[in-house]
């Protein structure tokens, strides 16, 4: 019989990462060519949208019974049996089934199983996004505020087997829109974290798709599909920038609208280019096979 293990799961409330915002003095373009459609007509406000995680700093989350290595959060609702969001361990890596991550699960939202791999929020300490394409590959920030849990582990989850993706948007006036995608993979560091993304749906537009097949670019290294400049320092951000992108939700934080172009947490498809958004969630699941309906078994042919 397998050993029956009691955890605790702890943040530590010190590891926040905050520092100040680097010199982002990068000037405004018109020049970014884009695929993307004009979809601005979605109106209805999803009422599945995450609620607010409940920081608890200093405090840590009783996780009872562990008896086996989770790989993901889908992993630890469904075989695990929790249901509650939180921060939790999880072995996400093929390679490496030894090496425990933390992460948030999101138990609630679209059914919940979510791994959290990119938060945004008004938070009153800010978390500094413009960072260096290695910080982007290990992660930053605090797991239960602003991060972003890096495109090692994001590689190693979406190399697992076939996984979605969810973004939830707020704005400043309590509005709320989403974009899932039934497709989402991220390639390994080698091949420079290029996206694979598709099956749009949602009430936000699709301002990724144009970033299908792009590599990840950050301030310090330029991958991406514009000659004459750096997405990443034009735009401030760090992304999967083509020539240069629909949507930089790790731009800088403007809070709402904004005259500068399109360096903020922009989503094309929704606000445009001058409206930086106050709330951004990214996440990840396994596509469950449970949804594809189970086709009636045949009816059995009589010879007789
Ligand atoms: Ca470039």
């Amino acid at each position: 019989m397998t050993a029956v293990m009691t955890m605790t799961i702890c943040v530590d409330p010190g590891d926040t990462n905050t520092t100040a915002a680097d010199d982002t003095s990068t000037t405004a373009a018109d020049d970014i060519s884009t695929t993307a459609t004009n979809d601005t007509s979605t109106t209805a406000a999803d009422d599945t949208f995450p609620r607010e995680p409940t920081p608890s700093p200093g405090k840590c989350q009783p996780l009872c019974c562990l008896d086996r290595r989770y790989r993901n959060c889908l992993d630890l609702q469904t075989t695990g049996g929790v249901a509650v969001s939180g921060v939790y361990i999880v072995y996400p890596y093929n390679t490496s089934p030894e090496r425990p991550v933390n992460v948030w699960c999101d138990m609630t939202t679209d059914g919940g199983g979510w791994t959290v791999i990119q938060r945004r929020d008004d938070y009153p300490l800010q978390e500094n996004f413009y960072r260096r394409w290695i910080e982007y590959a290990l992660g930053f920030g605090d797991l239960q505020r602003e991060h972003w849990l890096g495109l090692d582990h994001i590689h190693a989850l979406t190399d697992q087997t076939v996984y979605e993706l969810r973004v939830d948007l707020a704005d400043f006036s309590g509005n709320r829109r989403s974009a899932k995608y039934s497709l989402f993979y991220v390639h390994n560091r080698d091949a420079f974290y290029l996206l694979e993304v598709d099956g749009y749906s949602g009430t936000a537009g699709d301002s990724l798709s144009p970033h299908n097949g792009r590599k990840f670019s950050a301030r310090d290294k330029d991958l991406d599909g514009y000659g004459a400049a750096s997405c990443a320092q034009r735009y401030s951000g760090a992304w999967w920038y083509a020539a240069c992108h629909a949507s930089n939700l790790n731009g800088k934080y403007l809070a709402g609208n904004h005259t500068s172009y399109a360096d903020g947490v922009n989503w094309r498809t929704w606000l445009g280019y001058h409206y930086s958004l106050k709330k951004t969630v990214m996440m990840i699941r396994p596509v469950r096979p449970s949804r594809v309906p189970s086709t009636p078994s045949s009816q059995p042919t009589s010879t007789t």
